[in-house]
């Protein structure tokens, strides 16, 4: 096993829910170390770099308006494996059906929106790890 480092982010809807200490429990509750967290105003060039794999997709431009509707709150979170223990921790990408026990599954639903509103974001590979926290930690 390899300590890694991992990229979170609570999504404008978990802030504005007040919602941020509710998930930062449950990450340091798995027994995971914040390394470091910043409130982030983000503009569109970090959104449209951070989601680039999206880019075209039905849901890309309401995705980029939703996370530049209010302040973000970034994490970097570290541990044995951390990268796919937050993704568990996360559950599915949609919150109707993710897991009951997860953070969507237990905290978020569809709103009837044109972007699933899911609370958090967590990378889905080392590389995209690396990637993604050089963008928000700069
Ligand atoms: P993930 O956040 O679980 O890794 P991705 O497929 O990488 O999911 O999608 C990025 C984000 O785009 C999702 O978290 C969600 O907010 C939004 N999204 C993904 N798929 C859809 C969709 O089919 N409709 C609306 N929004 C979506
Ligand atoms: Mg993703």
């Amino acid at each position: 096993m390899s300590v890694e480092a991992t990229l979170i982010l609570v999504k404008p809807d978990g802030v504005a829910r007040g919602l941020t200490g509710e998930i930062l429990r449950r990450i340091e509750a798995k027994g995971y170390t914040l390394a470091d967290i910043r409130f982030v105003n983000a503009d569109r060039e970090l959104l449209a770099q951070h989601y680039a794999e999206h880019e075209g997709k039905p849901f890309y431009e309401p995705l980029l308006e939703f996370m530049l509707s209010g302040p973000i709150v970034a994490i970097k979170a570290e541990g044995e494996r951390v990268i796919e223990g937050f993704r568990s921790l996360a559950g599915a990408t949609d919150p109707t059906t993710a897991a009951p026990g997860t953070i969507r599954g237990d905290l978020g639903r569809d709103w009837g929106l044109k972007v699933q509103q899911n609370l958090v974001h967590g990378s889905d590979s080392t590389l995209s790890a690396e990637r993604e926290l050089g963008l928000w930690f700069a």
